[in-house]
């Protein structure tokens, strides 16, 4: 018999939204039966176990966008993973030898109650969620992407952050022997990002384990990554090793490389142009035709009206 672990997950396995509907359909009335009938908890594991690379989300539509989403072969073949090379199928063809278990998450620093959560702690902590969301990518192209996760102040909330915590630090995998840009001087490894804490703590800001009620495939971070969905794609490091609590601003590896160039706010915003492009327009993966039109960058990447409050005030010019 073969049994799949989640890691067996390729890219080459084009699921079709149809099929992950119904799959998941078939998957929750499994479920449901199985609560109907009183069988016990087993039972609908099992039903669910037929599908080893299944994680199943609860959709959550008030944070759900309505956009078409982006096929799961575009959104796993089409990546930034720079520790596996800098071209963009690299990634999918590289991150196979990405080791994603044991994994333990440390959660560290200005905080009450530090901890490392295995990965298996994290699978468990909240209900997962379905949640529709779009990627914008400061180099000019979009997704729409249905991740399952929950919001990372789930796990900030457990670690009790005190009174100096005023940023949180992330920190991402390094693995020598298996991610083949890390042997190259392209950034400074490990790839470093930033949030202040309220922007970490926004329910938006959301921790990552799957992608269209899969397990995430390695290329796409697995098996634990950020999306900050009103912030340019960088912002949501993959494979997730630390989180630290810190009093300053953290450098963070792209404000290093060209701070002239990135910076560590990093709002999706189409009135301030990349010293090299403009970022007013994007275009959308998956609908590029040569005659079809880019499509306007929206403020916030469209969350205004969830997030603009935690920048009232603030010269989002100055501070880019
Ligand atoms: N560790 C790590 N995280 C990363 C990156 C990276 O190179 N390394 N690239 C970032 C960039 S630039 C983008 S646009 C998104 C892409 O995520 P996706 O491949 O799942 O679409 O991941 C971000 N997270
Ligand atoms: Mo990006």
């Amino acid at each position: 018999m073969l049994i799949r672990k989640p890691d067996d997950f390729l890219s080459s396995e084009i699921t079709s939204e149809a099929v992950w509907r119904s799959r998941r359909e078939l998957m929750l009335r499994a479920g449901a039966a199985a609560a109907a009938v009183g069988l016990p908890g087993w039972a609908t594991r099992a039903a669910h176990a037929q599908d080893a690379g299944a994680l199943p989300g609860k959709s959550n539509p008030a944070f759900s966008v309505m956009d078409k989403q982006t096929s799961l072969a575009d959104i796993t073949s089409y990546n930034n993973y720079y520790e596996f090379g800098v071209d963009k199928g690299e990634p999918a063809k590289n991150a196979g030898k990405l080791q994603t278990r044991p994994w333990t998450v440390s959660v560290e620093g200005e905080v009450n109650k530090p901890r490392t959560f295995t990965i298996e702690d994290l699978l468990k902590l909240a209900p997962m969620e379905d949640r529709v969301y779009r990627l914008r990518c400061v180099e000019g192209w979009s997704m729409v992407i249905p991740w399952v996760g929950y919001s990372l102040s789930e796990v900030l909330k457990q670690v009790e952050p005190n009174g100096n915590a005023k940023y949180v630090e992330f920190v991402t995998a390094v693995q020598r022997e298996n991610m083949p840009g890390v042997r190259a001087a392209i950034l400074e490894w490990p790839y470093v990002e930033g949030l202040r804490l309220d922007e970490a703590m926004h329910p938006l800001a959301m921790l990552v384990f799957g992608v269209y009620g899969r397990v995430l495939p390695n290329q796409n971070g697995a098996p634990l990554r950020l999306a900050v969905p009103w912030k340019y794609g960088f912002k949501s490091g993959k494979s997730l090793v630390k989180v630290r609590l810190v009093e300053k601003p953290p450098v963070t590896s792209w404000v290093k490389s060209a701070p002239q160039e990135y910076g560590f706010y990093a709002n999706v915003n189409p009135n301030v142009a990349h010293p090299r492009w403009s970022q007013a327009t994007e275009r959308r993966i998956g609908e590029d035709g040569l005659f079809t039109p880019k499509r306007k960058t929206l403020m916030f990447n469209g969350y205004g009206d969830q997030v603009a409050a935690l920048y009232q005030g603030m010269d989002l010019k100055a501070n880019y």
